[in-house]
């Protein structure tokens, strides 16, 4: 009935703290304000749009409280949703603290995110299935884990995690990328069709809540 419906939220994971939201939202923007100058940029424009220019402050549209999903339940309509509502991590750390490492941000095409490297302790809240379900078997654990920071038009949040494990898969294989250059904020290496990736030096470090989101 309706009330089971309500039980399983649409997703689980961690919500940043709104303070530390603000910060991540600037430093994404002048990332996308900077990147947008570089010559580098400009020279693969054509891997990025099939346009002359782009404007990539408004070429992302923001997507609401930022949040690291753990695990996509859609309602408990996606596979593994009540399992996983049910593992004891999850019911133990529903509401607790905890400290998030955001690594790198990454730009494509499609999507601008943030890296999230998890600890041991927060790789208990990991579906051990995320990756494969993306396609991506032979990946380790966590590696899909994010922060969706905007979309292009048209494109589901779902493709942020997608296009991370697109960029952590050629790194696996051993494709290095081209180092563009060293910023202030860490190195910017592009991995090719318009797939941009900048290791943070500092990582940035972030208090979250584990917890679920309705809607
Ligand atoms: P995101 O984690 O990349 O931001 C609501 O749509 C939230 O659930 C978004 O945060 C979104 O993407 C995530 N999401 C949507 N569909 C998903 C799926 N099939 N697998 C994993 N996460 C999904």
């Amino acid at each position: 009935g309706q009330l089971e419906e309500m039980s399983l939220p649409l997703y689980f994971g961690w919500f940043l703290l709104s303070s530390i939201q603000d910060k991540v939202r600037c430093t994404a923007m002048d990332f996308l304000k900077t990147l947008d100058t570089l010559e580098a940029f400009k020279k693969h424009l054509i891997d990025f749009t099939g346009k002359a220019e782009v404007d990539l402050e408004e070429y992302f549209e923001a997507k609401g409280t930022l949040h690291c999903t753990t695990k996509f339940c859609d309602y408990g309509k996606a596979e593994g949703a009540k399992e996983y509502a049910e593992k004891p991590a999850v019911k133990d750390f529903y509401g607790s603290a905890f400290e998030l490492s955001l690594s790198a941000l990454f730009v494509t095409p499609r999507t601008v995110g943030a890296r999230v490297s998890l600890t041991e302790e927060q790789l208990l809240l990991w579906p051990a299935d995320a990756e494969k379900e993306a396609g991506s078997p032979s990946m380790p654990l966590g590696n899909r884990a994010h922060v969706t920071l905007g979309c292009a038009e048209g494109v589901e949040p779902v493709q942020t995690g997608l296009d991370l494990l697109e960029i952590l898969a050629l790194q696996q294989e051993g494709h290095q990328g081209e180092l563009i250059e060293e910023m202030e904020l860490g190195s910017l290496t592009y991995y090719g069709e318009g797939r941009w990736l900048l290791s943070l030096r500092e990582p940035i470090c972030s208090p979250a809540c584990f917890s679920s989101f309705y809607g």
